[in-house]
C-alpha cells in the first residue's frame, strides 16, 4: 500500500489533517509537541468510479464506493512536529523522521494563518509568521537528513565501489533500501546533477549534500498544504506562495475534520472532498455547531472542498503519479470469480504494463500470460501495453498444466 507521511512545524495542524482524513480520535492541541509517537491510519486517494460509467452497482471488495466515488485505501503517518536544526538534534530532533523512511510522497502541512513561529509557539495572532520560511527550512532539514544518512559512510562506501567495480546506482539502493530508494531514483539523481557516477570518491561534500536534496525530491516528493485558510489572515499568504510559483493546496484541516465528526454521528450527509453537505437532523445541531456549518459552508463555496481530500489526491495522482487500475475477471458482467462487480482498483505507479498487472494479480497469471482485454472497448492488449488511469482490464492466460 501507498504510504503517505505528514510533516510540518509544530502546531501547524498535522494530527487535525490525519484525524480528519482517516477518521481516527488522536490527540490534538494548541501546544507544540502534541504528537510525540507516530500515528498511522488508513486515508484514502479518490477517484470517480467507472461504476457510473458503465451503468452498474458496485460491490467493492479492496475499496469503498460512495455515491460514484471510489475511495482507495492509502496508509497515513503523522509524526512529531520538526523545528529548525532538528538534524543536529534540537526539538525531538529528527530520530522521528526514522518513521518517515518507508514513506512514498510527504504532505507538507504548513500553518498558512502565520500565528505560531518556527518552533509552534504562540505569538497571539495571526498575520505574524511567514509560512514561506517554514516551507524552505523544511526542505532543508529533510535534505540535511538525507545527507547524514549518506554521509555516514560515504568515503569508505565510494572507496569500495570503485575498488570492485560496482554499478553506483545498485550499490547505493542497497545501501539506502531501508529509505524506500530504488536504482531509478539515484539514478535519476546522478544524471540530474551530472555527477561522476564512475569516481563517487571524488564528490565533494557540496556535491553529497545537493546530490541528498535532488534523491529526496526524486523518492520523496512533498506537497504543500496551505493549511488553517479559514482563519482569514492565511489569505494573503496564499497569494504570496502562488506569486512564488509554490504549488500549494489550500485547505482546511479543521473543517474537514468538524464535517467527517458530524457526519459520523449522523447529523450530516458528507462525502470526503464534496463542495457540500446535507443536513439530516437538524435538531441535534447545537447552536454553536450550526454557526460552525455556516461558515463552513462559505469556506466550501469559495474553495471548492475543503482541501483535505484534494491534497491526498495530488500526492497519489500527480505528485506521485500513480494510476489506478481494475482489473475484472468477467469482461461482460464486471465481476471477480466470486460475482463481486468491480472488485478491486489497484493503485500502480503509472508505465505499469499489463504484464505487470497480471504479476501483482498472480504470478501464474504472469507465467501464462496470453494477453490483456480493454473491458470498455474489448480490444486485445499486448504484455507491455502501458495501463491508463481507471482502465479496466481482463487478463486472459493459459489453462494451467496439470
Ligand atoms: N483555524 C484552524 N485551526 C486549525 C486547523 N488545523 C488545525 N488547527 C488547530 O491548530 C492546533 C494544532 O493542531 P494539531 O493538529 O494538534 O497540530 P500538529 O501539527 O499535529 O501539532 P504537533 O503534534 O504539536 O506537532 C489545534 O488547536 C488545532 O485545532 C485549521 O485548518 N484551521
Ligand atoms: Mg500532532
Amino acid at each position: 500500500m501507498i504510504r503517505i507521511g505528514l510533516l510540518g512545524k509544530p502546531n501547524s495542524g498535522k494530527s487535525t489533517f490525519f484525524s480528519a482524513a482517516t477518521g481516527r480520535d488522536v490527540k490534538i492541541a494548541d501546544y507544540p509537541f502534541t504528537t510525540i509517537n507516530p500515528n498511522v491510519g488508513i486515508a484514502y486517494a479518490s477517484i470517480d468510479c467507472v461504476c457510473k460509467e458503465f451503468g452498474v452497482k458496485d460491490t467493492p471488495r479492496n475499496s469503498v464506493c460512495i455515491n460514484g466515488i471510489r475511495f482507495i485505501p492509502v496508509e497515513l503517518w503523522d509524526v512529531a512536529g520538526l523545528v529548525p536544526g532538528a538534524w543536529q538534534g534540537r526539538g525531538l530532533g529528527n530520530q522521528f523522521l526514522d518513521d518517515l523512511r518507508q514513506a512514498d510522497v510527504l504532505i507538507h502541512v504548513v500553518d498558512a494563518s502565520g500565528r505560531y513561529d518556527a518552533e509552534g509557539k504562540d505569538l497571539g495572532r495571526p498575520g505574524i509568521h511567514d509560512p514561506i520560511e517554514d516551507i524552505r527550512f523544511l526542505e532543508q532539514e529533510i535534505q540535511r537528513w538525507f545527507w547524514q544518512i549518506l554521509k555516514r559512510n560515504w568515503d569508505k562506501f565510494a572507496r569500495k565501489v570503485e575498488v570492485e567495480k560496482k554499478d553506483l546506482a545498485s550499490s547505493l539502493a542497497t545501501l539506502l533500501s531501508g529509505l524506500n530508494i530504488s536504482k531509478e531514483h539515484v539514478e535519476k539523481a546522478i544524471q540530474l546533477l551530472s555527477l561522476n557516477a564512475e569516481k563517487p570518491s571524488t564528490w565533494s561534500d557540496d556535491d553529497l549534500l545537493k546530490f541528498a536534496g535532488v534523491l529526496r525530491e526524486v523518492s520523496k516528493p512533498i506537497v504543500i498544504v496551505a493549511n488553517k485558510l479559514d482563519v482569514p489572515a492565511s489569505e494573503e499568504n496564499l497569494k504570496r506562495l502562488q506569486e512564488l510559483n509554490i504549488d500549494v493546496v489550500p485547505a482546511s484541516a479543521l473543517a474537514e475534520l468538524i464535517l467527517v465528526k458530524l457526519s459520523e454521528r449522523g447529523v450530516i450527509k458528507y462525502i470526503r472532498g464534496g463542495s457540500s453537505f446535507e443536513v439530516v437532523n437538524p435538531n441535534q445541531i447545537s447552536d454553536r455547531e450550526r454557526k460552525l456549518l455556516e461558515k463552513i459552508q462559505e469556506f466550501l463555496d469559495k474553495w471548492g472542498s475543503t482541501g483535505i481530500q484534494k491534497a491526498m489526491n495530488h500526492a497519489v495522482f500527480n505528485v506521485k503519479k500513480m494510476i489506478a487500475v481494475y482489473p475484472v475477471e468477467d469482461e461482460n458482467k464486471l465481476t471477480d470469480r466470486k460475482g463481486n462487480i468491480l472488485p478491486d482498483v489497484f493503485l500502480v505507479p503509472k508505465g505499469t504494463t499489463a504484464l505487470n498487472l497480471a504479476e501483482k494479480i498472480h504470478s501464474d497469471l504472469a507465467k501464462n500470460f496470453i494477453y490483456a482485454l480493454d473491458v470498455r472497448t474489448k480490444t486485445k492488449l499486448p504484455a507491455d501495453y502501458e495501463l491508463k488511469h481507471r482502465d479496466v482490464i481482463k487478463i486472459y492466460a493459459a489453462a494451467k498444466k496439470k
